[in-house]
């Protein structure tokens, strides 16, 4: 018997590769405030939401700005970004992804999508996966950051599972850490190295299988 009710997924690094996307528009605005933004600076805003990307990036290039020009700010990175996601396409969905949450659904288990994003809904629809998801819980339904549980807690909630039936599938540590903080079990995708919160590690969800996820279901108490 499979103790998962429910499989709660993050949506930057684990259903798409909109990290790249990202990285263009905060490189253009770093480049127009006068300084350089490379793909390491990118890696770790993995799963930071935009405005404390925002104040990090302005940190990095020694700039201070008041609360209505980061707002300017914010909002033109993200006009750039829109631009960029609105052309995606159901190719974009990372390997096996389609497939996993489609098995989920097929098994009974509840599904959720559990992002920082609040471009969320448009690129689920842009991919042509929106039906997958039973509920989507976003950066406009969360007020508190990963690692903060809020945003699982919520996915939970809504689907009337409780947490400890709940796994959640994350890239970003401060995404494991708000996974662990919800009191559910946690899938790192990417490297065992990095992401050590995390109960069991695969490179991508086409690595994930029923078979994984039963014995993941064996650690709940
Ligand atoms: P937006 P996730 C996160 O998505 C991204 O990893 C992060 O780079 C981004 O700043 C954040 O969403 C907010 O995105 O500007 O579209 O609201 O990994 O939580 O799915
Ligand atoms: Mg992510």
């Amino acid at each position: 018997m499979n103790l998962i009710q429910a499989c709660i997924f993050d949506l930057d690094g684990v259903i798409v590769d909109t990290a790249v996307y990202h990285y263009q528009a905060w490189k253009r605005l770093a480049n127009e405030l006068g300084f350089d933004f490379t793909e390491e600076d990118n890696e770790k805003l993995k799963g930071v939401s935009r405005m404390a990307s925002l104040d990090l990036i302005l940190q990095w290039g020694g700039l201070t700005k008041t609360h209505a020009e980061k707002e300017v700010l914010a909002t033109l990175k993200n006009t750039w970004y829109v631009d960029m996601i609105a052309k995606m396409t159901p190719a974009e969905v990372l390997p096996g992804a389609r497939e996993f949450v489609e098995s989920c659904k097929a098994s009974g288990i509840k599904t959720a999508l559990g992002s920082a994003s609040k471009n969320s809904e448009t690129i689920l629809a842009k991919v042509g996966i929106s039906h997958l998801f039973d509920v989507v819980i976003d950066g406009n339904k969360v007020s508190k950051p990963k690692p903060d549980p809020e945003v699982f807690l919520k996915g939970a909630e809504e689907l009337h599972i409780a947490a400890r039936n709940c796994v959640v599938f994350e890239d970003a540590i401060a995404g494991l850490e708000a996974a662990k903080n919800a009191g559910m079990l946690a899938v790192g995708i990417g490297s065992p190295k990095t992401l050590i919160q995390a109960d069991l590690v695969v490179s991508g969800l086409d690595q994930m299988d029923s078979k994984k996820l039963i014995d993941l279901g064996l650690l709940i108490q």
